[in-house]
């Protein structure tokens, strides 16, 4: 007798361990659990393991090089480069095999297959008329783009000219464009004129040059034309310091450009990202420990083969679609896919239409889509044939143990493992998660750190905090992924993860501690459940944003006197983003004025950032010493019970936003 599907969920909702898949183990990459001893016995030079899926020109001398910590440094010696590892070296046995599969939108008429033969062309062409453009090694590009195949493509010409890469993700705003750019002292571009939205043509470029107004340096810019005649209406004429990309190509038609040496610690790319203040920070990666990183995670966790065609739903403009699209698989020299459009168009079954017709083996996605794919309702994927999948992934934020479950009937059949992979932009790759083929899953934890990783849950003290207790997520040992420092400000760098863990006089690495500023429970097996940041940095659909960045965004809004940013519970976004602001004196909290606010927000960083809800009130909830409760405010969001408010300085304005949140 078949289990009904009523039958099928109650028995679900029961079960807190599943074991991995006995189909999916048989042919796992990694599938010994002696691993984790080993790695403990061996380290660091068990992280030989994840050098040896590179091919490097010079061998490295050292593993690791901790004599000055924080600033490690990992396969010292060595010599590489990153694009030859991606492309050169998989030409003579996949040369004709598919690199990247690229759907475009709109629907059906766009799609795009490179083979690694034909990438490696195009970014030879690239990097070629990169160079004549003036690029030198080590000056940083920046890249402002949708999800074509021109951003991967630039970023690997970029990694053969050994020039880092800076890419801004395209949702974001003009102004996030210049501050990058100068942070970054970046003199080049690559942009496009526009791409797809559902269905409709979007100018981008428009946006690109307003943030090129606000660059204090002289600039050279590329325009990948992605829409043709269906961006004539925007009238764009390419200024005097803009080339057409296509031109730059053709030009340099079957162009060959020797790949670059690199050594292991020159740095591969730049990742700007929110923290506590209201700069973004520049995460410098490097070349060696990054692409090492990257590929063996891809193959252990993702379980990537030559043979799969991978699918990750992220965008490139974040961290995960630089490791998990771009280079972790290709360095792997598999198929990997790009999706321009978005999951729900032309149809809510967009997703899993792909997944068929391409015969996805993996998709990596975020907790965010999930839930929104539970709300539409199982009858998207049932509708397809998703058994080619065999594993699935998660990403961005936690994941609650319901949407875990439904990702695991609804789309993998339980036939895959899941794999909710816990890390960060500063972590290069994946930290916290479950080797797939060796232990079992529980939904709402990732998992066990993975082997070789030295993870505790800390109290403020710095004890080990007991099984069930929240604490401080810490890596306690280096790891060849992480970050190296923040571009140009080391001392930041050592505040921002270090210090609060950390004796920052020693020169002895054991006493020498990153945060990644996350809470985390463990339980008695050492699964870690992540419970989020804790510190001013909001989740909002697995995309990071500062709040100091969204409330000085909100500040500089003629009118507004003072604003709160917190994160408050959302159904599908996890968290959204609340703003609580006074005005100035003569300004009234109007819907003209919440306008403002919101037009100023989206300016500022981007239409990710724009608040749910905005309250005007005629004070903030402070401390004695003038702290903003941020605490309280979050509570209010959540129509949450408020606590204590007895140390406020103000506590009668509680009650009052309170009733002004609900709308009174
Ligand atoms: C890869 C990425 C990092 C922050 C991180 C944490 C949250 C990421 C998670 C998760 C719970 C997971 N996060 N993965 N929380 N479970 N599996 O997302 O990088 O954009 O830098 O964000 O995302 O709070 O600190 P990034």
């Amino acid at each position: 007798m078949t289990e009904g599907d009523g039958q099928l969920e109650a028995r679900l909702a029961e079960q807190e361990v599943f074991e991995p898949p006995e189909s999916f183990v048989e042919q796992a990459n990694a599938s010994d659990p002696g691993v984790y001893e080993e790695f403990d016995e061996n380290w660091p030079e068990c992280w030989e393991a994840a050098a040896d899926l590179l091919d490097w020109e010079t061998d490295y001398d050292q593993v690791l090089d901790d004599s000055n910590p924080p600033f490690y440094e990992w396969f010292t010696g060595g010599e590489l480069n990153a694009s030859a590892n991606c492309l050169d070296r998989h030409l003579d046995e996949r040369g004709d095999e598919a690199a990247i599969e690229w759907v475009g939108e709109p629907v059906d008429e766009d799609d795009r297959t490179y083979t690694y033969e034909e990438l490696h062309r195009e970014v030879n062409e690239f990097a070629a008329a990169l160079r004549e453009q003036g690029v030198e090694e080590d000056d940083v590009v920046t890249m402002y783009m949708p999800m074509i195949p021109e951003l991967p493509i630039a970023m690997l010409a970029c990694a053969r000219i050994g020039a880092p890469h800076s890419v801004v993700f395209a949702g974001f705003s003009a102004d996030a464009l210049a501050t990058r750019m100068n942070s970054a002292d970046s003199e080049y571009l690559v942009t496009c004129d526009g791409y797809y939205r559902r269905g409709d043509p979007l100018d981008h470029l428009d946006k690109a040059n307003k943030g090129l107004a606000g660059v204090e340096h002289d600039t050279t810019t590329v325009v990948v034309d992605r829409l043709g005649p269906n961006g004539d209406d925007f009238g764009h004429d390419l200024g005097d310091d803009q080339l057409d990309y296509g031109d730059l190509v053709a030009a340099h038609e079957g162009a060959e450009v020797e790949p670059v040496t690199r050594d292991a610690e020159d740095m591969l790319f730049l990742m700007y990202t929110s923290g506590t203040t209201g700069k973004p920070k520049g995460v410098k990666h490097t070349t060696g420990g990054y692409l090492s990183w990257v590929s063996w995670t891809s193959q252990s966790v993702l379980d990537i083969k030559p043979d799969d065609t991978y699918f990750c739903s992220a965008d490139i403009g974040w961290i995960t679609g630089h490791s998990y699209i771009v280079y972790g698989p290709l360095a792997l020299g598999t198929t990997t896919m790009m999706y321009e459009g978005t999951p729900d168009h032309p149809e809510r079954d967009r997703l899993w239409e792909i997944v068929e017709e391409h015969d996805a083996t993996q998709l990596y996605t975020a907790p965010t889509a999930i839930r929104a794919f539970m709300k539409w309702g199982s009858e998207y994927p049932d509708a397809h044939d998703l058994s080619s999948l065999r594993l699935l992934g998660t990403v961005g934020e936690p994941i609650n143990p319901r949407a875990w479950k439904w990702y695991y009937q609804h789309i993998g059949d339980e036939e895959c493992p899941i794999v909710d992979t816990w890390w960060q932009t500063e972590t290069g790759g994946m930290m916290v998660t479950t080797l797939p083929g060796v232990k079992d899953m529980k939904p709402g934890a990732a998992g066990p750190p993975l082997p070789g990783l030295d993870v505790q849950i800390l109290d403020t003290l710095g004890d080990e905090v007991e099984p069930g207790k929240a604490g401080y997520l810490t890596v306690q040992k280096p790891w060849p992924g992480m970050l190296r420092t923040l571009y140009k400000n080391d001392e930041r760098y050592i505040d921002e993860y270090w210090a609060e863990y950390s004796d920052t006089d020693s020169d002895d690495p054991e006493d020498w501690v990153y945060f990644p500023e996350d809470g985390a429970k463990i339980d008695e097996d050492g699964y870690i459940t992540v419970l989020g940041r804790v510190d001013d940095v909001l989740n909002v659909s697995g995309h990071r944003l500062g709040t100091m960045e969204i409330e000085s965004a909100i500040v500089g809004v003629e009118g507004v006197a003072e604003a709160a940013v917190v994160g408050g519970d959302h159904d599908i976004k996890g968290e959204a983003v609340y703003a609580y602001v006074t005005t100035e004196d003569g300004y009234e909290g109007n819907d003209e004025l919440r306008d403002a606010i919101i037009a100023g927000v989206e300016d500022a960083i981007g239409p990710i950032a724009r608040p749910e809800q905005v309250v005007f009130t005629p004070d903030l909830p402070k401390t004695r010493s003038g702290k903003i409760m941020r605490r309280l405010l979050e509570n209010i969001a959540d129509g949450k019970e408020l606590g204590n408010t007895s140390t406020l300085r103000n506590p009668e304005i509680v009650e009052e936003i309170q009733r002004k949140a609900e709308g009174d």
